[in-house]
């Protein structure tokens, strides 16, 4: 029998453990802010910042901040790795087990956080922010051109060190980061053919401090020096401190980041401690205005958010209405007539082109725009004359698809002057200043070509050689340019691949299939691939096979880039061996971008579609849902 007291103290005891957990559950809810703790939100978003020692970092937070204000039923936990990618890793770990919604990402060192972002992307929606991440495995990327702004560096630094040119020292961010290889590339492709050259490049991991203890130690035995490109704002900071320190004020410096704040690039310039700078948007805000969207699972989400980098030599003119920014927004009309949006179609040349015409009508009739539809038929001169017949016409808005990346200055002028902003919808331009257009709504074509290629590589039979034909699309179009750019990066790192031929087409079927009928002719059997820079060639491509007596698909591998509907059925039969997506449903990005300009809002740079790939197996699958 258990005495009274006995009983008492087992009582008092399980009593005591029940109070104990009690008190722990409570403060591990209090820790740990899940929502049951906090009513009156909907959504926790986690933000994982690799060190918070850069100006552009600490911008990059406010403007988050600021943005989740505006939304009551939002909240954001801010964590701060202090430069530590092992402690970033954990940081995200621990916003996970916080049970945050959606992760915001920025990173100093994507090779050690690639693996980290991509497990998360399993699980929710991740944005990468401002610097990039290896790779496609998160559902946003907002940040900037980077191989654009290093190259704007590049053509600044030979217009401040003039025909003589001179000495460069290049200091670089952290090791492996794509920002880094991107700036750099620019940089150095625009100095190139000139007598600027760079005499040293140094890692600074983007960090000030580092940055001016590597450079005293430098110049301290180089003294010919004229000017330092530094990647980043704080470690162009630190080159001011070094050549301070060694009475060396005579030396440039061009940064990137143009932050407004104490110390910041934008304060450097004004005092001519920098000879200029480019602005690198820090992306907080819009990182928050497409968090909305994705967690309300809005459709038409795009891949890459674009912003546009300006270069400041003189503070007082930033967001000026000088020729520094695109053409204002079309002042909204008093009444409530509908706008009017004036569309320059390249042509009819393919299937892809008329399910994109097919969009941007049925996007315009949606959205109650007054769409003024012209077809060019492949010819730039009737575009550049619709372009000028829509400026007469006082549209709102004038929307096209550049038949080819050059040509358009002129024009684009003249629509700028006018006060008509202008959005590129699928095909980009390159024109002298890119404020003559104010976005850029479609693909990644180099990535599209690298995707082809990547594939091919993993088909490839030990042993064996691959002989290619490529058949290109419209010369000098931007996704030919880029799809034999990209499809050539890629192969070129594998000596098994050889480009046999590469035969100059127009995207049409016809032409695909008289450029294949003749290099058979020519090279017969030998040819193991054929890599077309669209649907339409890769089909005629196909006839042209069959009619010289070999297996499409089998005999002859055939790549091609849009991924059709009639791509996916001759994939699902195996005439087709793999197809790159190319999104052609522009049309309702299109018109929000229309919508957004006309309430003022300012646009991105470039807004690049979501795509994938097929091959013969998922486009079985895809063919039934297909919409175009
Ligand atoms: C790509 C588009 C190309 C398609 C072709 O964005 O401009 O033009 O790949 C089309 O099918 O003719």
């Amino acid at each position: 029998m258990i005495g009274r007291n006995a009983f008492r103290f087992i009582l008092l005891f399980a009593l005591f453990i029940a109070a104990a957990l009690l008190l722990r559950s409570c403060i591990l809810n209090s820790e740990n802010p899940g929502k049951e703790s906090d009513i009156g939100y909907k959504y926790l978003i986690g933000v994982s910042q690799p060190n918070l020692s850069e100006p552009w970092r600490v911008a990059m937070n406010e403007e988050i901040e600021q943005e989740v204000g505006k939304h009551g039923d939002m909240r954001v936990i801010f964590t701060d790795a202090a430069q530590s990618s092992d402690q970033q890793a954990q940081d995200v770990k621990k916003l996970m087990g916080y049970g945050i919604d959606l992760l915001i990402i920025s990173l100093d060192d994507p090779v050690a956080l690639t693996p980290t972002v991509s497990s998360v992307y399993k699980d929710i929606p991740v944005i990468v922010l401002g610097r990039g991440v290896a790779g496609y495995d998160y559902t946003l990327y907002v940040g900037t051109d980077d191989e654009m702004i290093g190259r704007k560096a590049g053509e600044f630094a030979r217009e401040t060190l003039g025909a003589s040119g001179g000495k460069i020292v290049e200091m670089q961010g952290l090791a492996g980061s794509p920002t880094v290889e991107e700036r750099s590339k620019g940089f150095r492709d625009a100095i190139q053919d000139s007598k600027l050259s760079i005499v040293q490049t140094m890692n600074g991991d983007w960090q000030r401090d580092l940055s001016e203890d590597l450079l005293v130690s430098w110049l301290k035995e180089n003294h010919d020096v004229d000017l330092i490109f530094a990647q980043n704002e704080a470690m162009a900071l630190g080159a001011y401190r070094a050549l301070q320190k060694l009475n060396m004020n005579h030396v440039n410096i061009i940064g990137i980041d143009g932050v407004n704040s104490e110390n910041g690039s934008l304060q450097l310039v004004s005092k001519n401690k920098l000879t200029g700078t480019f602005t690198s948007p820090p992306g907080g805000k819009e990182a928050i205005q497409y968090a909305i969207d994705i967690l309300n699972k809005e459709k038409g989400i795009p891949k890459k958010i674009i912003l546009r980098s300006q270069k400041i030599t003189d503070p007082s003119t930033l967001n000026s209405e000088s020729s520094n920014s695109p053409s204002p927004a079309p002042s909204p009309d008093q009444t409530d007539a509908p706008l009017v949006v004036g569309f320059a179609q390249v042509g009819m040349e393919s299937g892809w082109r008329i399910a994109h015409t097919k969009s941007v009508i049925d996007a315009a009739k949606e959205a109650g725009v007054e769409l003024l539809y012209e077809n060019a038929e492949q010819s730039q001169d009737k575009q550049i004359e619709l372009i000028r017949r829509f400026i007469k016409q006082k549209v709102d808005v004038i929307a096209f698809s550049p038949k080819t990346e050059t040509g358009w200055d002129e024009v684009l002028k003249e629509a700028k002057e006018a006060g008509i902003p202008v959005i590129l919808s699928d095909r980009e331009v390159n024109v002298s200043d890119d404020t003559l257009w104010t976005a850029y709504i479609g693909s990644d074509f180099r990535e599209e070509g690298r995707r082809a290629a990547r594939w091919l590589i993993q088909q490839a039979e030990e042993g064996e050689s691959y002989p290619i034909v490529e058949l290109q699309g419209t010369q000098h179009s931007a996704p030919a340019v880029g799809r034999k750019q990209g499809f050539r990066e890629v192969i070129q790192t594998d000596k098994t691949f050889m480009m046999l031929e590469s035969l100059q087409g127009d995207f049409t079927k016809k032409q695909g299939k008289e450029l294949m009928a003749a290099a058979l002719e020519r090279q017969g059997s030998k040819i193991k691939v054929v890599y077309s820079h669209n649907d339409d060639m890769a089909l005629g491509a196909i006839e042209a096979i069959e009619d010289f007596g070999l297996r499409p698909g089998k005999d002859i591998i055939i790549i091609s880039v849009d991924a059709t509907k009639s791509a996916l059925k001759a994939l699902s039969i195996g005439k087709l061996s793999f197809a790159v997506e190319c999104n052609a449903l522009l049309g309702p990005q299109l018109m929000k971008a229309v919508k957004d300009l006309s309430e003022g809002k300012e646009l991105p740079m470039k807004i690049i579609t979501s795509e994938g790939v097929f091959t013969q197996e998922s486009a079985k699958t895809a063919l039934a849902s297909r919409e175009y």
